[in-house]
């Protein structure tokens, strides 16, 4: 067996079965492995960025990894930003980058880059097998390392005549660390603080904003008195009704600094303490307020749902989660903008549904509208790096065949990895594009005025808008085998949502709305 063959063995072994690639040269005895081991399924993307984003949407949704088999450093570069949406997200995540053989390197053939330093800072584990009898045991334990808690991108450089000899050996699945246990002295003294009397914030932050943990803090807020919040970027927050209600923090930092303003102690459940997203002239970089104290519950990789149901019993064992109630918003009529088309999806909301949201501005009414629907996972843009929507849509529909996706896609961020749409068509996955068409970075004209840059003429305004020409995402779509439709009024956006989640497959509605704060068109 060559070592491509004992490596994508190893991989199945270790319950790997998806790879989304964009492969080159120096990976074919790795495409070639896959008809030897029909168990992994190979997705073909048309563009790096879709092969990570959307590994990093079935790592969060299958809470294992999936491989993205990238070519070389430029196949991992145009990878990267995606890869840091998955660092932030921690989500596991392998891939495997194809490099030259070992004695073709220092002949600095065309494609020979430093694959080490551009993998570095998104990886939390990176090795290079010299010799194909590692292999294997490399892959094991990159597939551990992945899954270490909180999880992590793991990074395996595969020399092409590595994965080319004789001489392979699968290699057996290793043990996983356990997330740690959080010591009874900390669980003890932050149920302290919060009998303390004096206002608290338990911030929430990576497992806790699951059903068990968004439970067992419900159970701890409700005993103590205590406001729940959770980070602005969640990887996987689970909502609706009959799971507790929890409030992100807002991205905007004077918002965040109203939500935040009064508290006397910060909880800290698998959350970071609050930083403003960016800095602003004038204005301070965290958000923890003066005069708060920030207490460390858990940290991300330990076991944090352990710690607030810990913490949850010794405030009041008998406390019981208060449940978000079931509630829908009514079929709007009129014109479309950001708000009618979210209480459009709030009232259409399928049980089940997995959101993958990169509506950005466009998104602000979404959370409101959607709090009551049947119960569903949110997945935010935990990195900032736009371009994450349409793949991690595409992992994510993957992971879970039997979930109803919906993709709520800014048009600006469509574009950045639109030939996921391709892999939508290809892979025929159950996804629903919604693309917010208002034909701006209208974050961007929002921000301009924000951080004081006095821009008075058209040529500044230019490079955040997007009309000259309109984007025609319909077009767009069809071009790619997704079959679309394009909306200009709220009534027509909900016949057509309601046709695209009735019919499987995949399907995208163009949705033409102002920007924030403009009247409609
Ligand atoms: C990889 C990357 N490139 C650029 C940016 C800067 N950026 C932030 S938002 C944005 C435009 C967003 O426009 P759109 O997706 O249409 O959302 P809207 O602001 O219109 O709601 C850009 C370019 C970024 N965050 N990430
Ligand atoms: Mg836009």
């Amino acid at each position: 067996m060559n070592g491509a063959q004992a490596l994508v063995r190893t991989l199945a072994d270790c319950g790997v079965d998806t790879c989304f690639s964009n492969p080159g040269t120096s990976e074919m005895h790795f495409v070639a492995a896959l008809d030897a081991v029909p168990s992994v399924h190979g997705v073909l993307c048309l563009f790096e960025g879709v092969a990570t984003g959307a590994a990093d949407g079935y790592g969060r949704m299958a809470g294992r990894p999936a491989t993205a088999l990238l070519h070389l450093g430029p196949g991992l570069a145009n990878g990267l930003a995606n890869l840091h949406n998955a660092r932030r997200a921690c989500t596991p995540l392998l891939a495997v980058v194809g490099d030259h053989a070992t004695y073709h390197k220092r002949f600095d053939a065309p494609l020979e880059s430093d694959i080490g330093a551009l993998a570095g800072p998104v990886s939390g584990w990176i090795r290079r097998p010299a010799r194909t009898a590692d292999l294997a045991a490399d892959a094991a334990e990159a597939v551990a390392a992945a899954m270490a808690p909180p999880g992590q991108v793991a990074t395996l450089i595969l020399p092409a005549d590595v994965s080319w000899s004789e001489g392979g050996q699968p290699a057996a699945p290793l043990a996983v660390r356990a997330p740690a246990p959080v010591p009874d002295e900390v669980t003890g003294a932050a149920a302290a603080v919060l009998r303390s009397g004096e206002p608290c914030v338990i911030l929430l932050g990576g497992t806790a904003v699951r059903r068990e943990g968004l439970q067992a803090a419900s159970r701890a807020a409700q005993a103590a008195g205590a406001r729940l919040l959770c980070e602005t970027f969640p990887a996987r927050l689970e909502r609706g009704a009959g799971i507790p209600a929890v409030e992100r923090l807002a991205y905007l930092a004077e918002m965040a600094a109203a939500q935040l303003a009064g508290s006397r102690h910060l909880i800290l459940a698998g959350a970071r303490a609050p930083v403003s997203f960016f800095a602003y002239p004038g204005q301070p970089s965290s958000l923890v307020p003066g005069g708060c104290q920030v207490h460390v519950l858990a940290e991300r990789g330990d076991d944090v749902c352990g710690a607030l149901a810990s913490l949850a019993d010794l405030l009041a064992p008998g406390a019981t989660p208060l449940p978000q109630q079931p509630q829908r918003p009514a079929l709007p009529a009129g014109e479309l903008t950001g708000e009618s088309v979210a209480a459009v999806i709030g009232a259409l909301l399928p049980e089940g549904a997995i959101i993958s949201d990169e509506a950005n501005t466009s998104g602000l009414y979404l959370p409101a509208a959607t709090a009551g629907a049947p119960p569903h996972d949110w997945l935010t843009l935990t990195g900032g790096a736009i371009g994450q929507g349409l793949p991690l849509a595409a992992g994510a529909a993957i992971a879970c065949p039997d979930r109803p996706v919906l993709a709520l896609e800014a048009d600006g961020s469509a574009m950045y990895t639109i030939s996921a749409l391709w892999t939508h068509a290809r892979e025929q996955l159950d996804i629903t594009t919604i693309i917010f068409s208002n034909r701006s970075y209208a974050i961007l004209d929002m921000e301009l005025d924000r951080v004081g840059a006095v821009a008075t003429g058209q040529a500044a305004r230019s490079l955040l808008d997007l009309s000259r020409p309109d984007l025609d995402f319909t077009a767009l779509a069809t071009g790619m085998g997704v079959p679309a439709s394009r909306a200009d009024t709220a009534p027509e956006f909900a016949a057509q949502l309601q046709r695209a989640l009735a019919e499987p497959g995949p399907h995208l509605i163009e949705a033409t709305i102002p920007p924030l704060g403009r009247p409609a068109r």
